[in-house]
């Protein structure tokens, strides 16, 4: 079955970002089941390495935050995916939005990525 790491990565990483053509966040949450039961409000998608990712939970790529939490020391490059209107019955319709963000996770006692909390 999937992991807490394997499911962060699921929902959170794609490196390099998916040729999908327009509405990458349309084809991407559906793809990844971030459209079950329901549409999901809002996904990052983190378009870095899975070491740049883990590095985050180190002192070389990262730094507490508070709350069991973990700062990126550098930015990544993510899309954050946007719900669209007010229904979250599939299909689910969202807006893209690609920038450059110090994502903010939570590690397990593995150093392994296992909570996207924020991206600033
Ligand atoms: N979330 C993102 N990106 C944001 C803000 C929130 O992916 O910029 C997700 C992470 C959480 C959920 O879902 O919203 C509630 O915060 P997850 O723990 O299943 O990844």
């Amino acid at each position: 079955c999937e992991t807490p790491y394997e499911k962060f990565l699921r929902q959170h990483h794609n490196n390099p970002k998916s040729s999908v053509g327009k509405q990458y966040c349309d084809v991407m949450m559906k793809r990844r089941g971030l459209d079950k039961p329901a549409c999901k409000e809002v996904n990052t998608f983190i378009h870095g390495t899975k070491n740049n990712i883990i590095a985050v939970c180190t002192a070389s790529g990262g730094k507490d935050y508070g709350n069991r939490l973990r700062v990126a020391l550098r930015p990544f490059t993510v899309t954050t995916c946007r719900l669209k209107g007010g229904s979250t019955r599939p299909p689910c319709k969202y807006s893209d939005n690609k920038s450059s963000r110090y994502i903010v996770i939570a590690c397990n006692r593995n150093g392994k990525p296992v909570h996207f909390d924020e991206s600033i």
